[in-house]
């Protein structure tokens, strides 16, 4: 059977572009960066995604597109019995690892949606805020389970069905939709009294925080989660792209796009959480509680929360379904399985340990794998801020040391100029060094 492929560059762009953006920007960037002191992360968020992002981005896809084959089957055809295929293997386990709690977090965006087409949250249920109501959610049993596995099927229905294109159309008006939406609030969310102290988190970096190795690393797992790197996901959609379709333009144009909704849902919800007087350290939960509780405030805030969570559950499902494309490309060709069977086996996989990930909210909460950390908290740091990054070094050292230049500037359509040679210098000297320095010093 012949390889599927994109029909035109602009779909591969929206495919793309419809992976990097999602929980990662809104959900994800938010509590991460409220964890870890607002202001200096996001400078070295954005130091992260400009200087090691974009170049591995470019290359990830790179890698693909030359070779088109799955993950590991890309390693295996370039680089024929040499332990490189190794790389690979990150990516499938990091969307394993990913997978099984995104999923749980897109099923409470969905819990959300429904709560806004039935009305339920316009107005907070109980005295005590949408703390109360969020927490009172998760710490259930069956009923977040019930939209994890909603949310999977959905994805594997997607994945099974190639009704991507669908997915791309909606997010066609979606995602420019999400945008707008996220602009709104942000001047919404700026006009709220005590506004100025969230901006002043988010921009006036506190400049003792650099003295924490931690804070590097998360920085790092967040440009890696959030531009989809090193998870495969553009690396098997680079693999459906035909080598005449030009590379530097679209990474740049992704990497653009991404942290542009990273930094206003930033400018969304820190203004509010200082002005409604939320631990902006909440951890997962802080958009969960601090989104509602702007909508309340807002003139036709159920309505603006309807179309919201409608369109996040979208940008979270288009991402989802590009983790999922990972290991169901490369079990299709390990073992000649159907899209269908591979999908569905993958998925099914996923969903049972989002059955952990789900419970580590309820009666698993003082299950804490790592540290203090619970089961989503441990899944997350594992994944993003070890494997996606080597995963991501990896990629550099293959890219740079084991091609020729001429072989990898080829690969990324860039030329033997200023631009081609930075990129080059970059992916093969600077992008393994940080991430060498970033990881044995938080060590
Ligand atoms: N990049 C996406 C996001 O930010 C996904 C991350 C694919 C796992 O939500």
């Amino acid at each position: 059977m012949a390889r599927e492929q994109w029909g035109t560059k602009l779909g591969f762009m929206l495919a793309a572009m419809g992976s990097a953006v999602g929980l990662g920007n809104i959900w994800r960037f938010s509590f991460v960066a409220g964890n870890n002191g607002g202001g200096a992360f996001l400078l070295l968020y954005l130091g992260c995604v400009f200087l090691i992002g974009i170049p591995l981005l470019l290359t990830e896809v790179s890698i693909g597109r030359k070779a088109k084959s799955d993950v590991v089957g890309s390693y295996q055809k370039l680089a024929p019995k040499t332990p490189w295929f190794f790389t690979g293997f990150f990516g499938i386990f990091s969307a394993f690892l990913i997978l099984s709690f995104y999923a749980v977090v897109a099923g409470w965006s969905l819990y959300y949606f429904f709560n806004y087409v039935t009305g339920n949250f316009f107005e907070a249920p109980a005295e005590a805020g949408f703390g109360a109501v969020f927490g009172g959610f998760i710490s259930q049993g069956w009923q977040p389970l019930f939209w994890t596995a909603l949310f999977m099927a959905m994805v594997i229905f997607i994945v099974v069905s190639g009704v991507k294109k669908g997915i791309e159309t909606a997010n066609k008006i979606f995602m420019p939709l999400l945008a707008l939406l996220l602009i709104v609030l942000a001047v919404f969310s700026l006009s709220l009294d005590g506004a100025m102290e969230g901006l002043a988190f988010l921009f006036q970096p506190d400049w003792s925080a650099f003295s924490q190795p931690s804070i590097y690393v998360q920085a790092l797992g967040q440009a890696f989660f959030s531009l989809s790197l090193g998870m495969g996901a553009l690396l098997t959609y680079g693999s459906y792209l035909s080598d005449d379709k030009k590379l530097p333009g679209a990474a740049v144009g992704i990497g653009l796009m991404d942290t542009f909704f990273a930094v206003i849902s930033g400018l969304v919800i820190f203004p509010a959480v200082f002005a409604f007087s939320i631990d902006p350290s909440s951890g997962p939960p802080l958009v969960f509680i601090t989104l509602p509780t702007i909508f309340e405030q807002m003139p036709l805030g159920g309505i603006v929360g309807l179309i919201f969570f409608f369109a996040l559950s979208l940008a979270a499902l288009s991402s989802a379904i590009s983790i999922l494309e990972v290991p169901t490309a490369y079990f299709m060709r390990l073992f000649s399985w159907s899209r269908k069977k591979s999908s569905i086996i993958v998925g099914s996989i996923m969903f049972f340990f989002g059955i952990f990930v789900s419970l580590g909210f309820g009666i698993w909460s003082d299950v804490t794998p790592i540290g203090e950390k619970n089961i989503l908290d441990s899944m997350d740091y594992i994944a993003s801020n070890i494997l996606l990054p080597l995963g991501g070094l990896s990629m550099a050292l293959f890219v740079g040391w084991y091609f020729k230049k001429a072989t990898a500037l080829k690969a990324v359509d860039l030329k033997d100029d200023l631009m081609g040679s930075t990129w080059y210098g970059i992916v093969k000297f600077i992008v393994p060094v940080v991430i060498l320095i970033i990881f044995v010093s938080s060590l």
